[in-house]
Formats: C-alpha cells, structure tokens, sequence
C-alpha cells in the first residue's frame, strides 16, 4: 500500500514540474498539415493562392469542441510555432491574431493573399476549438517563397 501511494505521489509530481509543452487537446499521431500548392522555394506573382491540406484528421470552425479537428492558421514572416520569444506561450494559450497569424475560423481550407515584393515565410498550423495547437501540435514546415 504504501509502495502505491509512493508511485501516485511520484508521478503527480512529474506533472506538477513539467513544463506544459502543447495545450490539452490531443492529435492523432499521424495527423499531418501541409501546402498543397506551395513548395519551399517557390517563386510566385501576387496575390497568392495558398490552399491548406490537412489529413488523419478533419475541419471545424473554431468554437466546436470536437475530438480530432481544428482550424488552419497561417504564420507568415516569423519563427516557426513554439519558436521566437512568445514560443511557448502560444504553445499553452494558444496564437494571437495580427498579421502574422491568420485564423480561419470558418473552416475555410484556402487563402488568397497579398504579400509585398521578396521573400516570405510561411507555415501552417491547426488549432483547436480554442485556437490553442494541439498536443502533439499539428504543423506544416515553415516553406520560403519569393514573390516578384
Ligand atoms: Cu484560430
């Protein structure tokens, strides 16, 4: 009995010192997100047509509280998700909405966007109903593209 209480006080205390490193909102392990018509490197004319791929889970506006979905947000010209200054923030409260985080709550699963001459980064990433990355959080690579 009293091994038992050890082993219970033992790994509570895992989760007490443990840094949070994703919000609570689990993704299946072969969830993947990705650009459909976007490669690293591209060179392309605005605006730009950017269309989101999601597989191994499904879409849903933000604001519903479903296992397994989320919504596409786009980070433009910044670190990848979870790096950077805010890095972990966003990771546990989840992402602003500015410029360089687009949200999607609608659902909507392409963009049509006007960057300025140069070079850009992009990446995608799913959140949840909260607009929180998932744990396992759900990225694409960060791709650069140059617009003429
Ligand atoms: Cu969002």
């Amino acid at each position: 009995m009293k091994l038992i209480t050890k082993a219970l006080i033992f790994v509570s205390s895992i989760y007490l010192v443990s840094p949070a490193l994703a919000g609570e909102t689990a993704s299946p392990a072969d969830a993947r997100v990705y650009f459909v018509n976007l490669l690293d490197g591209d060179q392309v004319t605005a605006p730009i047509s950017v269309i989101f791929g999601l597989s191994g889970m499904g879409v849903a506006p933000a604001g519903t509280e479903k296992a397994n979905t989320g919504h596409h947000h786009l980070l433009v010209d910044r670190p990848a998700l979870g790096q950077g200054e805010d890095g972990a923030d966003e990771l546990e409260y989840g992402l602003p909405s500015d410029e360089q985080h687009i949200h999607f709550g609608g659902g909507q699963t392409e963009v049509t966007i006007d960057l300025s001459s140069g070079q850009h980064s992009l990446q995608l990433v799913l959140g949840d109903y909260a607009h929180t990355p998932h744990n396992r959080p759900v990225v694409s690579e960060v791709i650069h593209i140059t617009v003429d």
